[in-house]
């Protein structure tokens, strides 16, 4: 069986942006894959957090896993943390990576760009922790959204190098990017993407967001005043990113919405997105609310990092024999 993974890294709530771009699609694959997916708290990390906030966030994220229906028993589910071979590989995996190759990174640069004072070192080595967590697993396929396919990339270019440098030691993983839903926009300004790290903001659905509170946020959404359903993201980015939404969660093909809409008027419309994203949060929140209150979330962590702490382990002794630096056999 062909292996997928993917990380999730909950600064904040977790989004219907990473719902559709990211969750979703786990969900989907597990059937078909081995899936090992985790929780990239140390990559949380790389920007300040109050650590309440922080144990909050991670708590609900593992509980959110599990209440779109990522199942324990087929993926392996744990926190990045715990499974130390992470930083270590982590370090090596820097040590293999050109600044040259840093430097041209688009979220790095993002951020530099905004002139974001006191930017921690930890920001900028992030994709090489990010390769580290891929490689560990030799995995076929990394489901990403759009933002994070020049990390994937870099992480294959690295990888590549290292095997000619030490002889084959990971296998070279394939981004895997949705054709639907790679990139939800935000709702009050649909040219940028649906961030998490945008507290308070009308724009974005939060999978814990009250109903109505979330039904409010899209028919508030900026559209345009061109008046007709249609997917057009360059002259109608409002609009295409609600039928984005739309299709995502009915699985209707953008198509036949548009077809179907398409003597609507935008309140209409609206009201319809509205209530398919309202229906998929109903049912996320009653399963959050039985898992947040049970001990799964303690079990599922206990048998993901023991899980995952042995398939680490044996890919870190033998990069490690590799490069040189274990001189005793372990
Ligand atoms: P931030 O919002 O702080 O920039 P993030 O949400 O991009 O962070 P993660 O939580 O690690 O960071 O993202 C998890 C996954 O969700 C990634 O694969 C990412 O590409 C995807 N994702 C995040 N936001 C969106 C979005 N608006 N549309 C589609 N996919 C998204
Ligand atoms: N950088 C990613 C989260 C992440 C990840 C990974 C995704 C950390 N390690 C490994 C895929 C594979 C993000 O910000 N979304």
């Amino acid at each position: 069986m062909k292996r997928m993974l993917s990380g999730i890294k909950p600064s904040g709530q977790l989004t219907l942006g990473n719902y559709i771009g990211a969750l979703k699609n786990f969900v989907k694959y597990q059937d078909d894959y081995e899936m090992v997916v985790f929780i990239a708290n140390l990559h949380c990390i790389t920007v300040y957090q109050d650590p309440q906030e922080l144990k909050k966030n991670l708590k609900d994220a593992v509980a959110l896993y599990l209440a779109v229906g990522l199942d324990p028993e087929k993926s392996i589910i744990f926190l990045q943390s715990e499974v130390l071979q992470h930083a270590q590989l982590g370090f090596i995996m820097a040590c293999n990576t050109y600044l040259g190759e840093l430097n041209r990174m688009t979220q790095f640069k993002d951020k530099q760009a905004k002139n974001e004072t006191n930017l921690s070192a930890g920001i900028y080595t992030y994709p090489t922790l990010m390769t580290a967590d891929i490689l560990m697993y030799d995995p076929d396929f990394v489901p990403v959204g759009e933002d994070q396919k020049q990390h994937v990339e870099l992480c294959r270019d690295t990888a590549q190098r290292f095997n000619n440098k030490y002889g084959e030691t990971f296998k070279i993983p394939e981004p895997l990017i949705p054709t639907v839903g790679a990139r939800i926009m935000s709702l009050s300004n649909p040219t940028k993407k649906m961030s998490k790290s945008d507290h308070g903001d009308k724009g974005c659905i939060y999978l814990l967001d009250d109903l109505n509170v979330a039904r409010k946020k899209v028919m508030s959404a900026v559209t345009d005043d061109l008046g007709k359903v249609n997917f057009d993201t360059v002259n109608q980015p409002g609009i295409s990113n609600l039928l984005q939404i739309h299709s995502s969660l009915s699985h209707t093909p953008i198509k036949e919405l548009v077809e179907t809409f398409k003597d609507s008027g935008y309140g209409e419309f609206k009201k319809a997105v509205a209530q398919v994203v309202v229906d998929e949060l109903t049912i996320i929140q009653e399963r959050y609310k039985q898992i947040i209150t049970s001990n799964i979330i303690e079990e599922t962590l206990d048998n993901g990092a023991k899980k995952a702490s042995y398939l680490a382990s044996k890919k870190l002794n033998k990069v490690q024999r590799k490069i040189g630096i274990e001189i005793r056999k372990r």
